[in-house]
């Protein structure tokens, strides 16, 4: 069985995250892996140099043409930057009844550029969330998309049910942004709460981590596996990945995408 995966997400040019840190992982994962471009950024570990974002005639051609033929098992969606283009991706998901999305709600890259319109983060909770079954938001993400302030691990249980009532069938809150020893993934599925745990890695190459973590969730989706199976292995797969680091570029560098599958170090 060949299962097919698609990602809907802005182009890289340094390869780390985005697009490219997509397809890497679903080849890695052994699904099919196809792109819905909906921006091109010039970048490289030191930061993005440009945007130029696809007009969205040319991202519903992108879509219908995979709808057409080549219809995902899951499906993802990264940079999306604009409500215009918010709103058509809402629409094609819902018309194609694709039922398996992963909404990572791309919103700034680690430099501080926007790759999310500051007036689209309306869009993204009217067209978007409703039609999630899982949403990956960072904490600053989720804070901007609930309005709360997340402190402490009752603040960040809150806005994952907070998601919850906004549509989205299942909430991942990643840990990363904190201070603490262990990155927490806290998963919230509408009844219960399950957390993943890693030891935090002190390392500058995280580019592109949020863009991997939500590509192996829709591999394992598309397979067949529960979301908390999906959220578990991807857990795995981004601590193997960090910590097997590449050193490459002066900046903030990406991760191994070939580790947690050939010769990388697994992290437990
Ligand atoms: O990691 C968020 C992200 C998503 N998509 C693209 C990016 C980045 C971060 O820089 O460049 C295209």
């Amino acid at each position: 069985m060949t299962y097919k995966t698609l990602t809907i997400a802005g182009s890289d040019s340094g390869g780390g995250a985005g697009i490219q840190a997509d397809l890497k992982t679903f080849q890695e994962l052994g699904v099919y892996g196809m792109s819905v471009i909906t921006a091109v950024t010039a970048q490289n570990t030191l930061g993005v140099q440009g945007v130029y974002p696809m007009s969205v005639e040319a991202i519903e051609e992108q879509i219908n043409s995979i709808a057409a033929d080549l219809a995902p098992d899951a499906l993802k969606t990264g940079m999306l930057f604009s409500a215009a283009i918010i709103k058509k991706v809402g629409d094609l998901v819902e018309a194609n009844s694709w039922n398996k999305l992963v909404v990572d709600p791309v919103m700034i890259a680690k430099g501080g550029s926007r790759l999310l319109q500051e007036e689209a983060v309306e869009a993204m909770k009217e067209h978007l969330l409703p039609r999630a079954y899982v949403i990956t938001p960072n904490i600053p993400e989720a804070e901007v998309l609930t309005g709360m302030k997340i402190e402490m691990e009752e603040d960040r249980k809150g806005a994952a049910e907070a998601l919850y009532q906004l549509g989205a069938m299942n909430v991942v809150i990643k840990g990363g942004h904190t201070e603490d020893d262990d990155a927490v993934d806290l998963l919230y599925d509408g009844e219960e709460f399950h957390e993943f745990k890693s030891p935090r890695i002190k390392t500058d190459h995280t580019h592109g981590t949020g863009c991997t973590f939500a590509a192996v969730i829709t591999a394992e989706l598309a397979k067949g596996y529960s979301v908390k199976e999906a959220v578990h292995t991807a857990k795995k797969f981004i601590t193997t990945a960090i910590y097997n680091e590449l050193k490459i570029g002066s900046g903030n560098g990406p991760t191994n995408h070939w580790a947690y599958k050939r010769q990388g170090v697994e992290v437990k």
